[in-house]
């Protein structure tokens, strides 16, 4: 049982030099727990709302002041000195006190930081680790890293439609080893890049950021860069896309800026297919915009039994609009961030309802982050055997992979890498 003695909130930075939230929740025993919140890019309009200040006379309008007025004066309050026995329990008295059915009142941003805050508290109280206090799975799975090894989209300052090509190795026989081969490709990209004079910069997410326009040309030379590792195309790394289509779709058309190519729903299809036929790509995510349903039905008819179709901004981690995609047979795979929606609570049911109905989840960071690696507990707890959390080099990047090091080494034994049994066969 938890009795909350003292709520903090500050305003931090994260890793786009943006003020973001931290909140600190300490109990009536001391246990204590302390997170912080990410921040979209690319953001699906149907989100929970991320409140800012929009006051231009701090950080560009994008101070949070006013969520963390909001969970001081607001929230604190109402939750101070009460008990609470599930962290269920303290999600839904702050969904209750929100009142909104997308956090416009308080902000995803003060839900969240609460939320997670909440949850690490107790975890310490019960002298557990979070994946293990959150854990209800029988097997201690670790997840397949989907790497963003090459930026692009609104990720990055380039002329690459697609937001993030990444790899994924399948065929590594555990999670150190799988962060093995993902560093010696990283490090063979580029090599490659530079021996092309191509720009070794790198994007939001820590991949490399160089102008080429060309979709294949990309996805070449990461194959090229795995090979020259000495590891094997398809068997121990296959690749995977997120397009992030949202973001280009205009008046009901693809318009791919740097490929010159505008396209209307079955020709981005046409697009997509033709990509899956010539390279190994397991998953494509955000292939169709967020408002396309019938895009994505098509798309779904087309390459759902072979590849894994992600839904992103289609979804945003709200059980509402996954229902609607289970029901109308749309996509076969869910990103789950938790501040689309703002409490675990309910990222955890969308996850189960997910599960239960054969959808794949796939645990995700966003371009914005912070030292926070919540994530990555949450997807050794769900069993989810994928995660997304960016390349190779950035610490707001790598904590996530790193935390997750130290949790198969602690589970030893019964820690089981997710490899191949991710692929859609
Ligand atoms: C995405 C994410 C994370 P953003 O589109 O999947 O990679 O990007 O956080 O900018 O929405
Ligand atoms: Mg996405």
């Amino acid at each position: 049982m938890a009795i909350i003695k003292d709520i903090k909130a500050r305003e931090i930075i994260d890793s786009r030099g943006n003020p973001t939230v931290e909140c600190d929740i300490i109990f009536s025993d001391n246990s204590f727990g302390r997170a912080a919140v990410p921040s979209g890019a690319s953001t699906g309009k149907y989100e929970a709302i991320e409140l800012r200040d929009n006051d231009l006379k701090r950080h560009r309008g994008l101070g949070v002041q006013r969520a963390i007025e909001n969970i001081l004066s607001i929230v604190k309050p109402k939750v101070l000195s009460k008990e609470f026995y599930y962290f269920e329990d303290f999600d839904n008295e702050i969904i209750k006190i929100d009142g909104t059915n997308n956090k416009s009142k308080l902000g995803a941003n003060s839900t969240l930081s609460l939320s997670l805050a909440f949850i690490r508290a107790l975890s310490v109280q019960s002298e557990k680790n979070l994946y293990e206090f959150l854990s209800h799975e029988k097997n201690c799975i670790l997840p397949v890293p989907m790497m963003n090894i090459i930026n692009g989209g609104s990720h990055a300052d380039n002329n690459v439609d697609i937001q993030e090509f990444m790899i994924a190795p399948v065929g590594a026989p555990s999670f150190v080893e799988a962060i093995r081969y993902g560093c010696e490709v990283f490090h063979s990209l580029k090599s490659k890049l530079k021996s092309k004079g191509l720009n070794t910069n790198v994007g939001d997410e820590g991949g490399f950021a160089p102008d080429i326009s060309s979709s294949k040309e990309v996805i070449e030379l990461i194959l090229e860069s795995i090979t020259a590792t000495g590891l094997k195309i398809d068997s121990d790394i296959v690749l995977s896309l997120d397009v992030a289509s949202t973001e280009f779709f205009e008046n009901h058309k693809y318009n791919l800026l740097g490929e010159k190519k505008l396209y209307t729903s079955d020709q981005m299809i046409d697009y997509l297919k033709n990509l899956t036929l010539s390279y190994p790509i397991y998953s494509i995510e955000d292939g169709m915009s967020e408002d396309d349903w019938d895009g994505w039905k098509n798309l779904t008819q087309e390459l759902g039994n072979k590849i894994q179709l992600v839904g992103d901004d289609l979804f945003v981690t709200n059980i509402d609009r996954l229902q609607r995609g289970i029901e109308n047979n749309i996509a076969n795979s869910i990103l789950v961030k938790v501040n689309q929606i703002g409490t675990l609570t309910e990222t955890l049911l969308t996850i189960n309802l997910a599960k239960k109905n054969n959808y794949s989840c796939v645990i995700s960071h966003r371009s914005g982050e912070t030292e926070d690696t919540t994530i990555a507990d949450l997807a050794v707890a769900t069993a989810s055997g994928q995660i997304k959390t960016g390349s190779l080099s950035r610490t707001d990047r790598t904590a996530k992979y790193n935390q997750l090091l130290r949790i198969e080494e602690e589970l030893g034994q019964k820690a089981e890498y997710a490899g191949k049994s991710i692929i859609n066969d």
